[in-house]
């Protein structure tokens, strides 16, 4: 029998509810070493809290994070707030000697992040995780497996966008377009995950952002509850270029106002011996070019990457082949992996800890630069 883990959560909205869902389905679906307990809630509405926790399977709840952070029952605490109420329960989190689980971006500021490493670095007991939950759609899995056994040859190119649209001028001013609360706009919100994905799938580094545009396009916004306008003082849209050590160039593109697409996140990697595309809202399939079968038969295919026979990443956990997968698998798969590698097992694909969102919050800070100064940047000079 699996000795228990317990779990506290902090942040009962969106997040709240995509991560909950993921740590009850956890041992549903996968073989682990340790049993999750959905121990604690907290969220800032006690109002809603009651109906949350007992919808979700949450033993207790509480409006303070800092009870829930240094809790001792607690072995794990899962951080599902918005980017600038990452940092303090991460850190006592930590302090109390437990493993952390934090939204992405790792935070709003390089600052902050740099903190949340190097406590993550001193909190030698304790294992840090970041939900980048893209990396555990299994047709990215697959995709990195294809790049690692060299299918792709030297990559040339990456090319990835995050689009959405939601960002309208009626769009409520909460705090996604508040530059103290969330750090950055569609940028930190949206490149943050491509990024992270550009680097996962590559297994490579960027090394300088050459040159980078961002727009705000609608400056104020309704503060909600009110019929009062308010600042917002994030970007709408950032796009910028930028080059990996390896020699691949690149391009990122994150926009809320991006008409026509509501959560249009791609990426397609073109390298000497093949090309790969993988786009979010057809999630289940990764599309491959193979360049070696020569003019006569090479073409883009189109993998349904769900076979357990195919030995596609997390496919045995779920449902026969093209018995299809949805937004919330990634969470559960990574929840499920996130359990492995607390008692030290292999993930089915590598985690992300603090240190590694720290390097992809890096590239963000470098794109934040050069739109701010106009020059290019190498991440060299960001540390
Ligand atoms: P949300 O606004 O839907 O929910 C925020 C939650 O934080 C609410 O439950 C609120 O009660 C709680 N909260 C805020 N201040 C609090 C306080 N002082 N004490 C206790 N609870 C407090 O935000 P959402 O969309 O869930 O985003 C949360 C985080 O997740 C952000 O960092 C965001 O970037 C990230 N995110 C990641 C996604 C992914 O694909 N991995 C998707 C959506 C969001
Ligand atoms: C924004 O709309 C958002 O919810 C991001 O915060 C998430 O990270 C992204 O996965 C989906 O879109």
């Amino acid at each position: 029998m699996p000795s228990d883990l317990f779990v506290g959560l902090i942040g009962q909205k969106f997040m709240g509810r995509a991560h909950s869902n993921a740590w009850g389905q956890a041992n549903r679906f996968f073989d682990l070493p340790r049993r999750v307990v959905l121990q604690a809630a907290c969220g800032r509405d006690g109002d809603e809290l009651g109906g949350f926790a007992a919808r979700f399977g949450w033993k207790t709840w509480t409006t303070r994070w800092e009870d829930l952070a240094s809790d001792p029952k607690l072995d794990l605490v899962d951080v599902a707030t918005p980017n600038h109420l990452h940092l303090a329960p991460a850190l006592a989190a930590l302090e109390a000697g437990k493993h952390v689980a934090c939204e992405k971006p790792l935070a709003g500021t390089l600052s902050e992040a740099r903190q949340l490493r190097d406590a993550a670095k001193r909190a030698k007991r304790s294992k840090t995780f970041v939900w980048f939950n893209y990396r555990r759609c299994p047709a990215v899995a697959l995709a990195r497996q294809l790049v690692a056994e060299g299918r792709l040859g030297a990559i040339r190119h990456v090319r990835a966008t995050y689009l959405q649209s939601w960002g309208t001028p009626d769009a409520p001013l909460t705090w996604r377009f508040q530059k103290k609360l969330a750090g950055s706009g569609a940028h930190g919100d949206l490149n943050a995950h491509v990024v992270d994905l550009a680097r996962f799938l590559t297994g490579d580094e960027i090394h300088e952002v050459h040159g980078a545009v961002a727009r705000t396009f609608v400056m104020e916004r309704g503060i909600p509850g009110t019929d009062k306008p308010g600042k917002s003082d994030v970007d709408d849209a950032l796009l910028f270029l930028a080059s990996f050590k390896g020699g691949a160039l690149a391009s990122f593109e994150a926009s809320r106002v991006a008409t026509g697409h509501l959560n249009a996140n791609a990426i397609e990697l073109n390298g000497e011996h093949g090309a790969l595309r993988f786009e979010f809202e057809s999630m289940n399939e990764l599309l491959f070019h193979d360049q070696t079968l020569g003019p006569r038969t090479a073409g883009w295919r189109r993998i349904v990457a769900t076979s357990a026979a195919g030995g596609h990443p997390y496919a045995r956990n779920w449902w026969p082949d093209a018995h299809l997968l949805g937004y919330e698998h990634g969470f559960t798969n990574m929840a499920a992996d996130v359990v492995r590698a607390i008692e030290g097992q292999e993930p089915v694909v590598p985690l992300p800890d603090f240190a590694d969102a720290f390097e992809t919050q890096r590239v963000l800070e470098a794109a934040l630069v050069s739109a701010k100064e106009r020059i290019a940047v190498r991440l060299s000079e960001i540390r």
